[in-house]
This record gives C-alpha cells, structure tokens and sequence, in this order.
C-alpha cells in the first residue's frame, strides 16, 4: 500500500507560479509519515513547490487543510477521487468544520491523528473507511518521530521545525488553538526533543508550540536541555513570561533569539471583547517589553485589527508604539472569522459576516475582510493594515529600530538577522494580497 501526502497551497493567481513566500518545512505531515507502518510506502507532495502528479500511482491521498487551504485541498481531493483513489483530510478546518469537509473526501480526522492514525491505515488497506475519526482522549507524545527525509529535494526556508508542546490555556475568542485543544495543553518528553534537535544538525530551530510557556516549571527544564545544544531558536508566547526573571535567563541562555507575543491591541476595550484582558493593556506591555529587551530577546509583535472599539485612528497609534518600542518584528493584522471559533459564531449571530463562508466564496481575496467592522468600513480595515505594514518595514522604521543595542542589534550576528529578516519581510508585504483561494496551477 502507499499513502501520500500532501501539502496544499493557499491558492494562484491566473498563469502565475505560487507565490514565494514563507515556504517552511511542513511539520505535521512529516509527524504524520513517522506515525505510519514502516511497511507501507510513502510520497509527499507539496502543491506550494511543485506540480501535482496525480497520474502517480498511491492508494490513499492524505491532506494537511487549514482555512485558507481549505478550497485548494477540496479541488485536490475532488481529482484524486475522480481517479478511484481514497481521500482523507485532516488538521485545523476539517477539525472545527467537520459536516463541511466530509462532503470533499472519502474520511476525515477530527483533531489529533496519533492515537487514530494506523485505524485510518488499516480501514483504508480494506477500503473500508469510516467517514469520521476521532479520538476521546489526547494523545501522549512519546515517541514521536517526524520523518524529514519526505522534505528532501525541496527547497525550504533555512530553519526546522520542532514541536515541544501542543495547545493553550487560553481562550482568546478569534483564535482556532483554543477551539481545535479546547483550552488544553500536552507536552513531548525533553529527552525526546534533545534527541530531535541534536540529530537535525541545524543552528535554527523555530520551536512551533502555541505558547511556550503553558507550564513554566516544564519550560524552564526544558531550556536548561536546550542549553549544552548552542542553537538559535524562536517561538510564541504570552507576555506573563516577562514577569519570570529565571524563565527569561534560561531562554536568552539556551538561544532564544526572538519570541512572537500577541499584543493584539492598546484598548483595553477591545481585549475585554477577544477574551483577553489578561493581556493587560499599555502598562503592562512596557513593562514587559523592557524585560525582555534586558534580557536581549526579540520581539515580534502581533497586532489585530477590526474590533469594536478599532476606528481609522487605531492603525497610525498601534504604528507609532510599535516603532517607539523598536520591535524586531511585527504583525498588523485584520480579524480574520475562522470557523469553530466562538468570534465566528457571534458575528454570524449579529449577521456582519459579508460571506457565508468566505474560504470557499470565488470572490474572496486573501486580505480581503469577511465581516463588517463597527466603526470602519471593511476596505478602511484592510487598507489600513496594508498602509501599517508598509510603514512599519520602510527602510526610515527598520533603521531606528536597529538602533536597540540590548536586543534587535546586540552583537553583529544578531544585526544581521534583523536586517535580513526585516528586509524579507519587507518584500513579503504584498506577495499573498489579493491572491485567488483555491485553483488549479495553470503555470509551475
Ligand atoms: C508553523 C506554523 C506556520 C508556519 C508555516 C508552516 C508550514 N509548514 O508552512 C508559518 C509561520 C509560515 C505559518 C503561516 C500561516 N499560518 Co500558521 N501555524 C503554524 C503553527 C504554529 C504550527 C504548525 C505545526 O507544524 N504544528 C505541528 C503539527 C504536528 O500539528 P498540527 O498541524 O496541528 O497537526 C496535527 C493535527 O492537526 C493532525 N493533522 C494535521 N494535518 C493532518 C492531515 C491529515 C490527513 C490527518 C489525518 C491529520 C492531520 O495531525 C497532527 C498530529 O496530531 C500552527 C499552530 C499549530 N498548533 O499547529 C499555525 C496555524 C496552522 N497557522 C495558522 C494561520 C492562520 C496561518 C496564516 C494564515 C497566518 C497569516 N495571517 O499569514 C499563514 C498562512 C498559512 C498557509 N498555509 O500558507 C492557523 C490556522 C487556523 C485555521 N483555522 O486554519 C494556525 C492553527 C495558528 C492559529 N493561531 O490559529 N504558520
Ligand atoms: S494566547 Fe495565543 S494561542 Fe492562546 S488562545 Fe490566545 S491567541 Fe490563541
């Protein structure tokens, strides 16, 4: 029997390859091939870098979906099947839409695979799969083992990915984590992710977990493991790390390099409506941020935009600290309504949803708004996000926030990547605007 997997684009515009951006080795698919028999044959496709073969022969297609791949991985699904060949989908959109994707293949997995994964085989060797899977229980990740060798031959950005831990504690309302874990967390055992690390060879490590520190006393042995390993990682975290002196040693002494924090806005207003007022608001984020850049870690900072209290002042404010706060990074988003989500489910209820499913809807544009904003209209929202991340990686920004000699600049290694990282993201800004969802590549 062989299984192959694949990875979906968000989707192309007419005649033009897939856009290069932000092209990273897809973890959960190779989790997936070092949960399968040794004994079944495996291929991996990714639709971001190649053309899809579908005359190549396999018994099982298996598709990593997310939202915004959600239409690619149907029309995907909808050749293999036309060919006889069983599908199944699994990951975040099949998780929080299930009735959804099952009309698009032939069996889905609803959440995690590792307890599931080798049913959905042997069910498959019989052609006899059940149209859902899912487990009671989370998973116990011992022994998991991504097999990279499927990455090879494929050209991916410079650094690999790990998983230390799955899940959150929190329930920000906008967010599919706390949907698709229900608020939980489970962790892989430190020994295990040493081992990983060590046998990849590799300087940077982008550690994918939601929030690195769910459970401090865990987080703090596991970067005491990193420590002897001398690499340079990254990961997300919530601001509450600031507020642990040891938990700050430890990363800057394990190479923690920079850390994505959501800030997601300046009014207390609008964290109180995204169920996150534990955030705190401008106090606390100065607070903070002069913790971490003693300790000489890069931020990367997220920002939302479109709540209610969000009007057209909001962009250039939210702007203006982040330059001020010489962020190594940042992000300036709009609210995106995933479904499964509770943000989701009261717009629908309040009826400002401009789609009735704007990830499947022709007319829908990555970076186009899907709801109808309170005090702006949707094109001010995305325009005014655009205009924000133009402003934020012009070259006048970038140079002043180089000037951080505790962080962002601290030794020439660390200016380098900043430089580099802010110039890549400079040309990232617009590469995915406007692109379609879904096609088929006209053009590789
Ligand atoms: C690393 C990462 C990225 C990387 C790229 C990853 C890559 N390979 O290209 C970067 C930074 C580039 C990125 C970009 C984006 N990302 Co991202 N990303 C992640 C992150 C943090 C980790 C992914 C990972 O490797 N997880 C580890 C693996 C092992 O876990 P897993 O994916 O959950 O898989 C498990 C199950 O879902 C299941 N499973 C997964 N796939 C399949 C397939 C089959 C067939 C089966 C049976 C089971 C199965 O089995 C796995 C083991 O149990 C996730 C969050 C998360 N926890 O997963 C967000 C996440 C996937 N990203 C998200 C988003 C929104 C984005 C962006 C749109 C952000 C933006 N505004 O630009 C972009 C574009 C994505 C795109 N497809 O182009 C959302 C997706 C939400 C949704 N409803 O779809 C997530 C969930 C984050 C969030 N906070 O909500 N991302
Ligand atoms: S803290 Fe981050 S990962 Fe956790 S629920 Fe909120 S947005 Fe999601």
């Amino acid at each position: 029997m062989k299984v192959t997997f694949i990875m979906p684009s968000v989707g192309r515009k007419d005649n033009e390859p897939y856009v290069d951006s932000w092209k990273m080795e897809p973890l959960a698919l190779a989790t997936l091939a070092g949960l399968t028999p040794p004994d079944i044959e495996i291929d991996f496709l990714d639709d971001r870098i190649e053309t899809i073969d579908y005359n190549r022969a396999t018994d099982l297609v298996a598709i990593n979906v997310e939202t915004y791949t959600a239409q690619r991985a149907y029309e995907i699904s909808k050749r293999y099947r036309q060919l006889g060949k069983q599908v199944v989908l699994g990951g975040f959109h099949p998780t929080l839409i299930p009735n959804e994707a099952i009309e698009f293949a032939d069996a889905i997995v609803i959440g995690e695979v590792e307890n599931i994964w080798t049913q959905v085989i042997e069910d498959s060797q019989e052609r006899k799969l059940k149209k859902y899977y899912k487990s009671d229980v989370r998973p116990v990740l011992n022994g998991v083992k991504p097999r990279r060798e499927i990455f090879k031959h494929k050209q991916y950005l410079p650094i690999s990915l790990v998983e230390s831990g799955r899940g959150c504690k929190f329930a920000c309302n906008f967010c599919s984590i706390s949907s698709f874990f229900n608020q939980s967390y489970i962790a892989r055992p430190i020994q295990e992710i040493v081992k990983e690390i060590e046998s990849l060879n590799k300087k940077f490590i982008f550690l994918v977990d939601d929030n690195i520190n769910v459970d401090s006393k865990r987080s703090k042995e596991l970067f005491r493991a990193l420590i002897p390993l001398r690499i340079s990682w990254a990961s997300q975290g919530s601001i509450n790390i600031a507020e642990d002196e040891e938990l700050l040693c430890l990363m800057k002494k394990s190479g923690c390099f920079g850390l994505l924090i959501g800030f997601e806005s300046l009014s207390k207003n609008n964290l109180n409506q995204m169920g996150k007022n534990w955030n705190g608001g401008l106090e606390r984020y100065m607070q903070a941020l002069k913790k971490f850049r003693d300790h000489g870690i890069g931020i990367y900072a997220t920002f939302v935009f479109g709540y209610d209290y969000d009007d057209i002042n909001s962009f250039d404010t939210t702007l203006d600290f982040a330059i001020k706060n010489k962020f190594f990074l940042a992000a300036f988003n709009h609210l995106v309504p995933f479904p499964g989500t509770p943000l989701y489910n009261q717009l629908k209820k309040e009826g400002r949803l401009l789609f009735d499913n704007w990830w499947l809807d022709p007319k829908y544009r990555f970076g186009d708004v899907a709801f109808m904003p309170k005090q702006m209209s949707p094109e001010e929202l995305s325009r005014g996000c655009m205009e924000a991340r133009r402003k934020f990686y012009r070259f006048s920004s970038i140079l002043r926030r180089f000037s951080d000699f505790k962080a962002n600049c601290r030794n020439p290694y660390n200016a380098v990547q900043f430089l580099s990282l802010n110039l890549f993201s400079q040309k990232e800004i617009i590469k995915r605007q406007g692109l379609p969802l879904g096609r088929e590549a006209a053009v590789q």
